[in-house]
């Protein structure tokens, strides 16, 4: 009987001993990018308008959009500013008002030479 249980506390310690003799291997994990966790969906705008420009001047490529968000019964126009949060998320900047317009356009131009993007919008106001 004790010969059995030497025997399997051999056994064991062949089989730990196994598996404490390979070699460990390490993984450079990189960083990834954060997830999105405030993604927007965009209206829907019909006879709409949109342009790109770094309007916050950090670096990222922000959007503002204006259009029709109805074609049947009562207009509903808008213009919103999307903020690029840098990591391909654009948020709605709701400190940002602009008048809402159909048929029009949005332009961003430096028309007084200050080196900031300023903004024209034109069209139809319901
Ligand atoms: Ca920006
Ligand atoms: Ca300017």
């Amino acid at each position: 009987m004790i010969k059995i249980v030497n025997i399997a506390l051999l056994l064991i310690s062949m089989v730990g001993l196994s598996l404490f003799s390979q070699s460990i291997q390490f993984e450079e994990i990189l960083p990834q990018a954060p997830m999105p966790v405030n993604l927007v969906e965009f209206d829907y705008v019909a006879q709409g308008a949109s342009e790109f420009s770094d309007v916050d001047g950090d670096g990222d490529i922000d959007l503002i959009i204006s259009g029709s968000t109805s074609y049947v019964g009562p207009l509903n126009t808008i213009t919103r500013l999307y903020l690029n949060d840098g990591v391909g998320n654009f948020i709605l900047d709701n400190s940002a008002t602009f008048t809402g317009v159909r048929l029009g356009t949005v332009d961003f131009i430096d028309v007084d030479g200050d080196s900031d993007d300023d903004l024209l919008i034109t069209g139809q106001k319901y």
